[in-house]
Order: structure tokens, then C-alpha cells, then sequence
């Protein structure tokens, strides 16, 4: 294997593969499967029968918009701020019963993509032009150290769809810790867990028939070839999937199926596999009431209340200021 290039390396997705695929055993950041095509893969799989998540969190909020709606209400007003908005679809559901109980909010949707926050901003207008949008684009990260700024009045953080999940556990603490230190007294914490539950739904959930979570997957390869110049041949990995239901964790990784050697230009970079070697690309978390506690324990947060499907899939959680 060479050397490090002697040049600072041209940007973060530079330095993090480098890293990744000169460790053993070898992985790479799951945060860098969203390119443009990354993004529209995740939308597909948020459609497919077996992603059950997308679907479990819409009904636990279409069921319960009504009491979600109060528990967020406040005499002075509130700042509705959603982390990752994404299309917006599910957060429509609460945003149109907002708008019919008259409270008085603005929504403050943050994503990475402006192009994604174009799109959620025009839908808006057009299917709940009540709604008072101001939109953030920047990350999860840049926009925690922001929101302590919003504090004329009470104000709501939402994170729906289990990204918390993405998150080792002691990175979800610091995550959940970072937006308690944003949070006043008043202020309220309202995220998506994905749960415990029989083992093959989650197996399933990320190794559809169709290879869409494979393409997935193989997208970090594909972003390597585009963006680093590597010369990975996605043909010759496989997607695989694992689930440890003693910890609760769902694993993704790409494995060699023969012994090869990769070119990554940009890296100077010569990678060689084993057949059969894995690069670990991806967690999933899944969660019980104890251990969403313990998180929120960690964090300096309180859970308050939680909703559920009726099988317990998907779980969404009110958190305070301890
Ligand atoms: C974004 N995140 C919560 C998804 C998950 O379930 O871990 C990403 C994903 N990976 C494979 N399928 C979906």
C-alpha cells in the first residue's frame, strides 16, 4: 500500500476513504451514500414494501397528529425546527393539523440539500400555503450550534425517521447531548426510533429482492469511481446484511468476492482485498424503551411520552431538558 498523499487531502470524503480502506478491518462512512443518486435510492427505498420504518412512523403520526399537535402548542407561538426534512411527507401530516388547530409556528425544515429544500418549500406553498416556512440549508452539526439562537419562544426539534439509528451509541449520546444543551426548559425533543422485533422483518427490511438497498450500498463504490477517480467493479462485491439481536444492531457490508486489487487515483492509493474480505459500511440501531432511556439519561434528556404503531415497530418519543 503507498503512502498518504503529501498534499492535504482535497476534501473530508478524501481523508474519511483513505482512512476507511487502509483500516483493518476495513469500512467506510454510511453519511457519504447521499449524493444526488444516493438521495433518490433512499426515496425508493422509503417506498419499498419491506422498508417498513417509512410506513410504521406515517401511521404513529396520522393516528395521533391531534395529541402530537397539542403536546407541541404554546400560548407565545413556536419554532418547529426539522433536522434531515427530507421531502417533508410524513412532517406534512402534522404540519396540515397545526394549521387546522390555528396555532401559531414557523416551520424551520434543515437538510444538506438546498435542491431538496427547494422542492419541500414549493410543495408547501401549494398543498399547505398556511404554513410559514423559513428553510436552513447546512448540516445536522453546523445547525445544532444554531439552535440555541432560536430562543424567543418555545421551540420544537424534529428528527423523524430512526437517523439517530445511523449513529453508534455513543455518538447518538453526543448528538442527543448537543441538541439538550440547544434546548430551554419549555422546549421539547420529538424523535423516531426504530424497535426490536422479530429478526428476519429487519433482515428483510435491508436486503430487498429487488437490490435497490444493494445499490444502496455499492453507491459509496460508485461515488469513490466519480469523485476519486477508484476503479472499483461493483460486480465484484457482494451487499450484505446482519442482524445482532442480542445488541439490536443491523450491520451493512460490501464483500470482495475475490481477491483483487483497486486503484483509487486521487488517493494514490492501491487497496487490496481477500476474497471474501468485508468493508463495513453502515449501522442500523434498533431500540427498546430501556435503551432510548439510557440514551436520553446520557444526553441530559428526559423521555416524556412516546407513540406507537400497533405492533410496536416504530416508536416516537417526546424529550425534555432533564
Ligand atoms: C437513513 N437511515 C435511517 C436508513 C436506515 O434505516 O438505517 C438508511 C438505510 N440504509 C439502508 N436502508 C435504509
Amino acid at each position: 500500500m503507498k503512502n498518504p498523499p503529501e498534499t492535504m487531502f482535497e476534501s473530508a470524503f478524501a481523508e474519511d476513504t483513505y482512512k476507511g480502506l487502509t483500516s483493518y478491518p476495513k469500512y467506510l462512512l454510511s453519511k457519504y451514500i447521499y449524493d444526488e443518486k444516493g438521495d433518490k435510492l433512499f426515496q425508493k427505498i422509503m417506498e419499498m414494501p419491506e422498508y417498513y420504518l417509512t410506513a410504521c412512523e406515517f401511521d404513529i403520526l396520522r393516528i395521533n397528529a391531534s395529541a402530537i399537535a397539542e403536546s407541541f402548542s404554546s400560548d407565545k407561538g413556536f419554532d418547529l425546527i426539522e433536522l434531515g426534512a427530507g421531502d417533508g411527507k410524513k412532517t406534512k401530516v402534522l404540519l396540515q393539523e397545526l394549521v387546522e388547530k390555528g396555532f401559531k409556528f414557523d416551520y424551520l425544515p434543515v437538510d444538506i440539500s438546498q435542491h431538496v429544500l427547494d422542492q419541500l418549500e414549493l410543495s408547501l406553498k401549494e398543498e399547505i400555503p398556511q404554513v410559514n416556512v423559513k428553510v436552513q440549508q447546512g448540516t445536522y452539526f453546523k445547525t445544532l450550534e444554531k439552535l440555541a439562537e432560536y430562543d424567543s419562544r418555545k421551540k420544537v426539534i424534529l428528527v423523524l425517521g430512526s437517523n439517530i439509528g445511523n449513529l453508534l451509541h455513543e455518538k447518538a449520546v453526543e448528538f442527543l447531548a448537543n441538541i439538550a444543551k440547544a434546548m430551554g426548559k419549555d422546549d421539547m425533543l420529538f424523535m423516531g426510533f426504530d424497535q426490536k422485533k422479530n429478526p428476519q422483518t429487519i433482515l428483510d427490511a435491508y436486503n430487498d429482492p429487488a437490490g435497490i438497498t444493494e445499490e444502496f450500498n455499492k453507491n459509496l463504490l460508485v461515488r469513490i469511481n466519480n469523485e476519486l477517480e477508484g476503479e472499483f467493479d461493483t460486480d465484484k462485491f457482494i451487499h450484505w446484511e446482519t442482524y445482532n439481536p442480542e445488541t439490536g444492531t443491523a450491520r451493512s457490508f460490501l464483500v470482495s468476492k475475490t481477491r483483487q486489487t483497486v486503484n483509487i487515483k486521487k488517493l494514490g492509493l492501491e487497496v487490496n482485498f481477500d476474497a471474501w474480505e468485508s468493508i463495513h459500511t453502515e449501522i442500523s440501531q434498533k431500540y427498546d424503551d430501556s435503551i432510548v432511556n439510557w440514551l436520553a439519561d446520557e444526553a441530559g434528556l428526559m423521555v416524556e411520552r412516546s407513540f406507537s404503531d400497533k405492533e410496536n415497530c416504530f416508536k416516537n418519543y417526546i424529550f425534555r431538558r432533564k
